[in-house]
C-alpha cells in the first residue's frame, strides 16, 4: 500500500502551469518584480482582502524582513514557543529577545490574558501565531497593543485565505504575514507574503527584500533578496484558480476525521472559534494518555507501521530547542508544554480519501484500547 504522508501538495494540471509560463520564453523576464509577479500580486490583494500585499521568496524571510521593516531597535518581543522554528528565529535574527507568552487550551493561539504579565519598558512588539490557522484573540490583542504602544505582525503562515467576523485575516495587526510553501494549503513552491496598510512600511519591505536598492544609483539600505521569482509567481497564479474548490475538499476531509473521532473520550480535537471561515489547514489532535489509554507517541508508531506518517507540529517547543539552550524557562509556558507533549497532527490534503481517513482513524482508535 502507498504511503500516506502528514501532508501532499496540490498541482494544479501541468497543461495549466505550462501555459502559464509560456511567456516567459518570450519575455526572457524570469525575476525582480515581473509580471507574474505583478499579477499575483494584485490577485492575492483582492482574494485576500487586504491593502497590500508584498511578495517574499519565502514565509521566513517574509516573517523576518517584515519585523525588521517595524524598526524595532533592542528589546523584547512577546510571541508563543507553540510555533515553527521560523517564527523565533525571525525574532532572534532581527537582534531582538522572545519573550515568551503561554497559549490557550481549546485552540493554542497565544493566551491574550497572560500577554499584560509579559510587557515590560523593553517590550516592542507582539508576534502572535494562527496556529493551524485557528485566529488568534486579534480584539483583546490589538486593545493590548494599542495601551501600550505596541506592534502587532501576525505569523499567519497557516491562515492563507481565512477570515474573521467577513475581515480578510490578513487585515488584523500593524502586518500579517502568509507562507505560500508546497507544505501549505495554498503555494507558489517556496514563497510568502507580507500584508500590510501602511505605504512606508511597505516602501521599507521593498528595499529590504531587494538589497536596499533606491535606484541604479542609490543604495542606502542594507537589504536582503527575498523576491519571488516568476515561475513561483505563475504557480500562484495556477493555485489560486483552484483554491475553493482544494479548501472545500480539505473541509470534507476534516468532516470524516471529526465524525470518527469527536465523541473519543481523551482525544481532544481542534476547535475553530465562531465567525472564522476557516480553510482546514491541519488536523491536530490532542491525546491525554491517562484516558484514552495510549500515548500520542503510541499512536505515531502504530501509525508509521502501517505506512502512515503523521508529524508532531508543533514539538519541541521553540523554547527548548538546542539552539536555545539555558536561554528560557518552559515553567513559564505550562499550557504548551502539555499540548506540544501531546499533540499529533494527522495527514490532510485535498485529495486525501476518505478510505484513508477511515484508516487512520480505525488504528487511532484500536491503540487505545490495548
Ligand atoms: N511560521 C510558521 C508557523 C510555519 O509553520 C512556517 C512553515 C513558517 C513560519 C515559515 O514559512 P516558510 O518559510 O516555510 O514558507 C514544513 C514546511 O517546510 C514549513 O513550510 C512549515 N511551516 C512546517 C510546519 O512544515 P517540515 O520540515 O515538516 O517539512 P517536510 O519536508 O518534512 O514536509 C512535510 C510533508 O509535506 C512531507 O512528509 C510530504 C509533504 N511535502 C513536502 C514537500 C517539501 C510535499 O507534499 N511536497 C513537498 O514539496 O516543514
Amino acid at each position: 500500500m502507498d504511503k500516506i504522508l502528514v501532508t501532499r501538495s496540490s498541482m494544479p494540471p501541468m497543461e495549466e502551469y505550462i501555459e502559464e509560463i509560456k511567456s516567459l520564453w518570450e519575455s526572457h523576464w524570469l525575476t525582480n518584480m515581473g509580471e507574474k509577479h505583478k499579477e499575483l500580486e494584485e490577485k492575492l490583494q483582492q482574494y485576500l482582502k487586504v491593502q497590500h500585499v508584498s511578495l517574499f521568496s519565502n514565509g521566513h524571510m517574509a516573517l523576518e524582513l517584515g519585523l525588521q521593516a517595524m524598526d524595532l531597535g533592542e528589546g523584547e518581543v512577546i510571541t508563543t514557543p507553540f510555533t515553527f522554528a521560523s517564527t523565533t528565529h525571525a525574532i532572534v535574527r532581527n537582534g531582538l529577545k522572545p519573550v515568551f507568552c503561554d497559549i490557550r487550551e481549546d485552540d493554542y493561539t497565544l493566551d491574550a490574558a497572560k500577554i499584560k504579565e509579559r510587557i515590560t519598558e523593553r517590550t516592542k512588539a507582539i508576534v502572535p501565531v494562527h496556529v493551524y490557522g485557528n485566529v488568534c484573540q486579534v480584539e483583546e490583542i490589538e486593545k493590548i497593543a494599542r495601551e501600550y504602544g505596541l506592534k502587532v505582525l501576525y505569523d499567519a503562515a497557516h491562515a492563507f485565505g481565512e477570515s474573521y467576523k467577513g475581515s480578510g485575516i490578513g487585515t488584523f495587526g500593524d502586518a500579517s504575514m502568509f507562507s505560500f510553501h508546497a507544505t501549505k494549503v495554498y503555494h507558489t513552491v517556496e514563497g510568502g507574503a507580507v500584508c500590510y496598510r501602511d505605504e512606508a512600511y511597505g516602501l521599507k519591505l521593498f528595499r529590504l527584500k531587494n538589497f536596499g536598492i533606491r535606484n541604479e544609483e542609490t543604495v542606502d539600505g542594507v537589504g536582503a533578496n527575498a523576491k519571488m521569482n516568476e515561475f513561483s509567481a505563475a504557480m500562484g497564479i495556477c493555485n489560486l484558480r483552484h483554491i475553493d474548490e482544494e479548501i472545500a475538499k480539505r473541509k470534507k476531509v476534516v468532516e470524516r476525521y471529526r465524525s470518527h473521532l469527536k465523541d473519543v473520550p481523551g482525544i481532544q480535537l481542534n476547535t475553530v472559534r465562531g465567525e472564522v471561515d476557516s480553510n482546514y489547514a491541519y488536523f491536530p489532535v490532542v491525546i491525554d494518555e491517562t484516558i484514552f489509554g495510549a500515548t500520542r507517541d503510541t499512536i505515531s508508531s502504530a501509525l508509521s507501521a502501517e505506512g502512515i506518517f503523521s508529524r508532531k507540529y508543533f514539538y519541541p517547543l521553540t523554547s527548548t530547542f538546542a539552539c536555545y539552550q539555558g536561554q528560557f524557562d518552559v515553567a513559564e509556558t505550562p499550557v504548551a508544554l502539555r499540548i506540544s507533549n501531546r499533540v499529533l497532527t494527522l495527514p490532510l490534503y485535498a485529495d486525501l480519501s476518505m478510505e484513508a481517513v477511515d484508516r487512520i482513524c480505525g488504528i487511532i482508535l484500536r491503540s487505545g484500547q490495548k
